[in-house]
Order: structure tokens, then C-alpha cells, then sequence
């Protein structure tokens, strides 16, 4: 792994990005009733809003202000080197304009047809020398047979069709896995042996590709580094490299209700302790229902970016 991973472990500071359908929300579902639940990125679920109802919000979304200069900017302000954006997370929405079905940007949405928003991250990305990364959730509440280990297989070949979707066309540097467990959900039929499949199926397409080690059950023997979640672990596991990643707020999607951001100290402290400690930092942002990364976001990175900047001259 040392070569593959050699800018990975000399880059220590990316930036996360949770984008979906989910967004369009905003944090905020209205039941019929007229009560509001909120959550995130899970609001599918914790709101158990029904399938039809989800799809039809997602009818509406339109990030027409999503710019990826200005988040490519925005992270190179802050000493950040790669970016990764959930190209799908568990809700199954494909955020680039897949083959496979047409639970996608493209296709069910109402943003411009004629755009693509990981190609142009991926434009302004190489642009700016920072290296472009996907988030992929395993577990998907969309597609119906992922949830039945008979009809598993089936489901299976969609993902590894999308998977190299986002390998051929996108050249991704890195690949951030997630929604393997099964601890808290019975129906989840991901095992070690699919995690060896697929890392082996990955590396075929490029031998080169950074990969998280939720692609098999977070073993050390998984992918290329652990994922620690909202915390800085005491020191590295067995040598493994290692990235934490964090919110800014108390959220991984927008959520319009949530105002408790992190200061920049924080935030800088944080990034000093893990790299401290041989890990990297993924720090995350989530753009509203127009694309837009909030504004106490793009400060406190700003901020960040500042104090790096000053220190490193000191
Ligand atoms: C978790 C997910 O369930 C959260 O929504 C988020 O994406 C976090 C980074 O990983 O497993």
C-alpha cells in the first residue's frame, strides 16, 4: 500500500461534502399532518417518509447554484489538498448521471440536464491540484433488492456497474465506503468475503485507488485506513493509517435548524491533534437545496486556511 497511498499520507486534510436528494429537504419534513420532523441526510428514515413521498421531493431539487470553483476554492483556502463528495449515500440517489437507474441527478430532478456536478468538481478539482475522492453507501433504502439475500446478487451487479460509472468516467483518486454494517441492521447482508470481492474488482479497474476499510467490516485488513467518526482516537491501530472525518455542525447533510457550528480554534485543534498523530482530517460541509456550501462554513474553513497560513510562516 505505501505507494498508492504516499500523497494520502502526506495530504492530511480533506474536505468531506453530503450532497443528496436528502438536501433538498433542507433538514425539514412535513408530514401531512402539518408536524415537522427534522434530521439530515437519515430523514428518510427517522422520518419514515414514504418512498413516493421522498421520490417526489426529489422531483423539485435543483442545485442550480452549486459552483465548483467556489467549493474547490473554499477548500484550498483552508490548507485543504482532496475532496470527497457522496456520489451515493444511503438513500441510493445517484448524484451523476448513472446508466444503471434512474434514481439520479439527471433524471430525477429538475436541475439542468446538461450538467453533471462531479465532472465539474472533477474539472475544477484537477484544476487546483486537489484530488478528488467518492463516498459510496453499500446499503441502499431505494433499490428493493438489496434488502433480501436472495435477490442481493442483483443488486450487487447494479453497484459494481456504478462503481465503475465513477471509476471510468470520473478517474476518482480515492474511494470512501460506508453503510457495510450489519450491528444495527439485520437486513444488511454485506460480509468480509463481499468487501475482499469488491476491493479486488476496484483495484482490477485501478491499481492506484485509495480505499476506506468500510468497503469490507472495518477490519485493519480492510481497504487502506481506518474511519474514525466524529473523534480523534488515541494513536493508530496496529500501524493502519487512519482519517477522521467531522462535521462542522452537528450534521453530515443541511440542515437549516442547525446553527451550532464549531469555532475555527476548535476546528484547528482538532486538525492539529489528528495529524499529530499520523491521522488525516476530513473535514465536512453541506451544500442547501440550491448548492450553495453555508456561509459559516466557508468562514470558519476560511479561518482555518488563515491561521495554517500564518503559523506555517512562523
Ligand atoms: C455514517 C453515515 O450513516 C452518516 O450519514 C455519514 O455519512 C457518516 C460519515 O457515516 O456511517
Amino acid at each position: 500500500t505505501a505507494d498508492r497511498t504516499n500523497w494520502f499520507r502526506q495530504d492530511r486534510f480533506g474536505m468531506f461534502i453530503h450532497f443528496g436528494a436528502y438536501s433538498n429537504l433542507e433538514g425539514e419534513y412535513k408530514r401531512p399532518d402539518g408536524s415537522v420532523c427534522r434530521d439530515a441526510e437519515w430523514i428518510k428514515r427517522q422520518c419514515d417518509i414514504p418512498m413516493d413521498a421522498y421520490e417526489k421531493q426529489a422531483q423539485g431539487f435543483n442545485p442550480a447554484d452549486f459552483d465548483a470553483k467556489a467549493v474547490v476554492k473554499a477548500a484550498k483556502d483552508a490548507g485543504m489538498k482532496y475532496i470527497v463528495i457522496t456520489s451515493k449515500h444511503h438513500e441510493g440517489y445517484a448524484m451523476w448521471p448513472t446508466k444503471v437507474n434512474d434514481w439520479n441527478l439527471r433524471d430525477h430532478s429538475s436541475f439542468d440536464k446538461n450538467r453533471d456536478i462531479l465532472a465539474e468538481l472533477k474539472k475544477a478539482s484537477d484544476d487546483a491540484g486537489i484530488k478528488l475522492g467518492f463516498y459510496y453507501s453499500i446499503w441502499d433504502w431505494h433499490d428493493k433488492d438489496f434488502a433480501d439475500p436472495a435477490t442481493f446478487p442483483k443488486y450487487e451487479k447494479r453497484m459494481y456497474a456504478q462503481l465503475k460509472e465513477l471509476v471510468d468516467n470520473y478517474d476518482p483518486a480515492l474511494l470512501w465506503f460506508d453503510g457495510e454494517w450489519d450491528t444495527d441492521n439485520p437486513h444488511n447482508p454485506w460480509t468480509s468475503k463481499d468487501g475482499e470481492k469488491l476491493e479486488a474488482y476496484l483495484r482490477g479497474l485501478n491499481p492506484d485507488l485509495v480505499i476506506n476499510n468500510r468497503v469490507g467490516k472495518r477490519r485493519v485488513v480492510d481497504g487502506d485506513y481506518g474511519t474514525p467518526e466524529q473523534e480523534i482516537p488515541g494513536a493508530p491501530v496496529d500501524g493502519q493509517l487512519w482519517e477522521s472525518c467531522m462535521t462542522l455542525n452537528g450534521h453530515w447533510g443541511y440542515a437549516r435548524y442547525d446553527e451550532d457550528w464549531k469555532s475555527a480554534q476548535t476546528l484547528t485543534r482538532n486538525l492539529l491533534s489528528t495529524t499529530s498523530r499520523s491521522g488525516n482530517y476530513l473535514l465536512n460541509v453541506g451544500p442547501d437545496a440550491r448548492g450553495r456550501v453555508p456561509q459559516p462554513s466557508v468562514d470558519r474553513l476560511k479561518q482555518m486556511g488563515d491561521w495554517l497560513r500564518t503559523a506555517g510562516q512562523g
